[in-house]
């Protein structure tokens, strides 16, 4: 069994700002690694290897029939919540193919027996972990737009947790 989740990757200028906007948090709690940045689009919990092939040729189904969208969502509230103890740069999903996307991903996991949103999507970047409060910092905007879609594992080691790409799949305009 794998832990995994879908989730769409910054690019270099993005990952670029996002560390520049860590660097300026201070208060106490854990800083995302750099590598770690990413936008979850379906936590998928536990995966035996049989769920994990039917995902990965459902998905590559969806992309070769370009229903996968391209999308735009911008980044730009800072935000401490406070349940999963987290500090993170948020959105909102009024673009119709990232929401169209989110609900492709939430579907294919119902269908397989795999974790589910029980929140309504709220498009995000995680930035810092065990995080307290909320700095009193102007959140800078962040322009995110998807071409792929990536299905990682969560791996924990003596390192902390780390995350590998294990397929991709593109997004189609
Ligand atoms: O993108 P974020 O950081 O919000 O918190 C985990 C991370 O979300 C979340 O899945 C993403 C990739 O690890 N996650 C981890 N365990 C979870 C759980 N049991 C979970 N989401 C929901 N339920």
């Amino acid at each position: 069994m794998k832990r995994l989740f879908l989730a769409i990757a910054p690019d270099a200028a993005q990952l670029e700002q996002l560390t520049q906007l860590q660097a300026s948090l201070d208060g106490e709690g854990r800083l995302v690694p750099r590598d770690n940045l990413h936008m979850t689009l379906a936590f998928l919990g536990q995966c035996s290897e049989a769920q994990q092939e039917a995902l990965s040729e459902s998905l590559a189904r969806l992309a070769h029939q370009r229903r996968l969208p391209t999308f735009e969502v911008t980044l730009n509230t800072l935000e401490h919540w406070v349940k999963p103890k987290i500090l993170c740069l948020k959105g909102a999903a009024r673009d119709p193919g990232l929401i169209s996307l989110f609900n492709q991903c939430q579907r294919l996991a119902q269908q397989l027996g795999l974790h589910t949103s029980e929140h309504s999507f709220t498009p995000h970047i995680t930035l810092m972990r065990k995080a307290k409060m909320l700095p009193e910092l102007k959140a800078p905007s962040l322009s995110l737009s998807g071409h792929a879609l990536h299905l990682y594992h969560s791996q924990s080691s003596e390192q902390g947790v780390l995350y590998k790409v294990l397929a991709s799949w593109p997004l189609t305009a």
